[in-house]
């Protein structure tokens, strides 16, 4: 038995693997679907890496029983896919759509079938473009009603077998990226800039209110979700929290990473969890804070069943510091590994540091690792295989580090690898993998990676191996 045999989870630990919709269903027009806005940025030249679209991507749509069974025999017992709002509601609101609410209930039925626990995620940015047309998506309070409306109605359908919700998944990413355009820290001082569907540039105020609107939609999604659900429903988000890592694990150093990691998630995690903007956030902005009643921070706020967090990178190595905010972001090095998505820097122990965070913070319980996961340049090798050594390096050091959270006793719950397949990984395109299992996206053939194997090996011994 080798040493790292002895790295086990605890008990009833899911193994799970995540996709969404836009990314691997195609489909786009299929069974009374209406458009998204990923629909319509995608099919605008220019927006996306040669570009590539979500029009097939990987068949999902019609391919899912294989899907399903591949899933099954790479050993995931959970399964994160996303539900297209405008398969359910064409135009947002109004009348539903049956044909696309079916497809979800074969699909559950399908994952049920192969002892695959459904966990749906409500919105994974394709949005109506209906409501970005109506009134601005996300810029109105209306869209968030919407959402809400779409949500209980999704769980009153499909409670009976999908238990798991995850209201909306990354707030940060999709309203920062879509209404403002962000730039990424890349180590050596230098940024990278990406922008995403709707596209727009909005003010410091616009993009301050749209945030609020976002983990409003959350709160009142929750409370019709609690309302149209059946008993055992649970709920909570999935958000790439900023977590930041203390240089060194030293009990100054812990203190500084707490408190950054509470302000730099002061928009979105920290609201919801504490119902309230930190005071920073509302100096900071001053007169281009977001306007907000009482009421609506108790709703944002309402309770959760766990709490979902992606886990990618670092934020931000910290340090403490004597001068408020209390802590000092230290700069990252030029020669900082990165992956191959560019934004991804390299530091595995944020995987033992954010669920540490959230904990320590809010006492958030139970909590999933909702997505973590490797860009890679795979290539099928002359055998048909496809050999992706720095995926199971990474996924090896990733999961390292959360057994070392669970083990000192962070509920941990669960992990969910990004991706289930290779898909169609936003502006970038297809050329950016980050599935267990490739995709050749000319036949649409399906080939287990041996990262694959690994996850496998791992799920079935409850341990990494
Ligand atoms: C997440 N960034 O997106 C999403 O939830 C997935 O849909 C996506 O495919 C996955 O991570 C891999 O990228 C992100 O630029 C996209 O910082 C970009 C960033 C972060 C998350």
């Amino acid at each position: 038995m080798s040493a790292a045999a002895g790295l086990r989870f605890p008990d009833g630990f899911r193994w799970g693997v995540a996709t969404s919709s836009y990314q691997i269903e195609g489909a786009w027009n299929e069974d009374g679907k209406g458009g998204s806005i990923w629909d319509t940025y995608a099919h605008t030249p220019g927006n996306i890496r040669n570009n590539d679209n979500g029009d097939v991507a990987n068949d999902h749509y019609h391919r899912y029983r294989e899907d399903v069974a591949l899933m099954k025999s790479i050993g995931a017992t959970a399964y994160r896919f996303s539900i297209a709002w405008p398969r359910i509601f064409p135009d947002g609101t109004g009348a539903p759509n049956r044909k696309g609410l079916d497809f979800y209930s074969r699909l559950a039925d399908e994952l049920l079938g192969a002892g695959i626990e459904p966990f749906a995620t409500l919105y994974h940015w394709d949005l109506p473009q209906a409501l970005q047309d109506r009134h601005g998506g996300w810029q109105s309070k209306d869209t968030a009603k919407a959402f809400a409306d779409y949500a209980g109605y999704v769980a009153g359908q499909l409670g009976d077998r999908v238990q798991h919700y995850f209201t909306i998944n990354e707030f940060r990413s999709f309203v920062d990226m879509g209404h403002r355009g962000a730039d990424l820290d890349i180590g050596g001082g230098k940024t990278y800039h990406v922008s995403i569907a709707p596209g727009l540039s909005l003010s410091d105020a616009e993009l301050n209110q749209v945030r609020h609107h976002a983990v409003l939609g959350h709160g009142l999604a929750v409370q019709a979700i609690r309302a149209r659900g059946r008993a055992g429903t649970r709920v909570g988000f999935a958000e790439n929290i900023r977590a930041a890592v203390p240089a060194i694990d030293r009990p100054d150093y812990v203190k500084a990473a707490e408190t950054a990691t509470r302000e730099l998630n002061a928009p979105f995690v920290t609201v919801m969890l504490e119902g309230r903007y930190t005071d920073a956030y509302l100096t900071n902005a001053g007169r281009d804070a977001p306007r907000f009643t009482d009421e609506e921070l108790r709703t944002i706020a309402s309770p959760l069943d766990f709490v979902g967090i992606n886990v990618y990178v670092p934020d931000c190595y910290v340090a403490p510091s004597d001068e408020p905010p209390g802590y000092r972001v230290i700069p990252i090095n030029e020669s900082h590994p990165t992956m191959k998505s560019g934004w991804h820097i390299v530091g595995p122990e944020v995987m033992y540091w954010a669920p540490r965070h959230v904990r320590s913070l809010w006492g958030a319980t139970p909590v999933y690792i909702t997505e973590n996961g490797w860009a890679a340049s795979d290539v099928v090798a002359d055998d048909g295989k496809v050999y992706d050594s720095d995926r199971v390096m990474f996924l090896r050091a990733c999961l390292t580090e959360l057994q070392r959270a669970t083990a000192e006793g962070v509920p941990v719950a669960g992990y969910f690898h990004w991706s289930a397949q290779d898909n169609l990984e936003w502006n970038a395109g297809f050329g950016n993998r980050f599935g267990l299992i490739y995709i050749d996206f000319k036949t649409l053939e399906r080939i287990p990676k041996l990262s694959a194997m690994w996850f496998r090996e791992a799920a079935r011994r409850n341990a990494v191996v």
